[in-house]
């Protein structure tokens, strides 16, 4: 029998739980492997750099494949496990796999790039024992609109990002989606119909639900 996937990180981290909801989409099995990363900072030590250099959390490995890189952690699941849970990468259609990877880059280059800083500000800073910055917050709030705005006209025309099923480029947002929506700005999808209702809809998906009650962070 092939040894178990072993997913490195923490349940409550963002990017860790991007690669586990992957990983139960798939119904693949895996040994999550707890980093002690808040008081050891396990993931600066030695062993931990030698499988990822970057110091970061989620790290997979797969006998003797190593990989980090969240988006690519499960770009990597969803073709190795292309024939068994939910298809995340449309495998059988170059047109729909072309429109997920068009959605995956925007979650990247777009999405993440306008949420994170009102994440790390408003739910990480605490936790560090920082104040946040609300000159940030309110900068990043302004660019999440635009790129929100782009996805209520998008979810107006199919039901999902890349068309009209779920895939690889819902997922990667969820992490963020879930958090963002425990800040005070929740409103800002909420006033945006279809973006409310994609994400009601992919929230309720039980992979990822098995995964969020990890997501403690921003709970009071
Ligand atoms: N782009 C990377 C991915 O998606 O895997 C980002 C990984 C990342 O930033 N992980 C965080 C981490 O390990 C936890 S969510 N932070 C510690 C650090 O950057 O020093």
């Amino acid at each position: 029998m092939a040894p178990k996937l072993r997913l490195h990180g923490i349940p409550m981290s963002s990017c860790a739980a991007r690669s586990m909801i992957c990983l139960y989409e798939k119904g693949v099995e895996f040994e999550l492997v707890l980093v002690d990363f808040f008081i050891a900072a396990e993931h600066k030590q030695p062993p931990f750099l030698s499988k990822n250099p970057f110091g970061q959390i989620p790290v997979l490995e797969d006998g003797n494949l190593t990989l980090f890189e969240s988006r690519a952690i499960n770009e990597y699941v969803s073709n190795k496990f292309k024939d068994q849970g939910t298809d995340l990468i449309r495998h059988n259609s170059l047109e729909e796999s072309a429109l997920v990877k068009v959605w995956t880059e925007v979650e990247s280059h777009q999405f993440h790039p306008a949420i994170s800083p009102i994440y790390n500000q408003h739910l990480l800073a605490p936790l560090y024992g920082k104040s946040s910055d609300q000159a940030i917050i309110d900068e990043h709030l302004e660019k999440l609109r635009m790129v929100l705005d782009v996805y209520e006209d998008r979810l107006g025309k199919t039901k999902y990002l890349a068309g009209d099923f779920y895939s690889l480029a819902d997922l990667h947002h969820m992490p963020m989606m879930f958090s963002f929506m425990k800040t005070p700005w929740g409103h800002v999808v909420n006033e945006r119909p279809k973006v409310k209702a994609w994400w009601e809809d992919i929230s309720s998906r039980d992979a990822f639900k098995k995964v969020a009650v990890g997501m403690t962070i921003g709970d009071k």
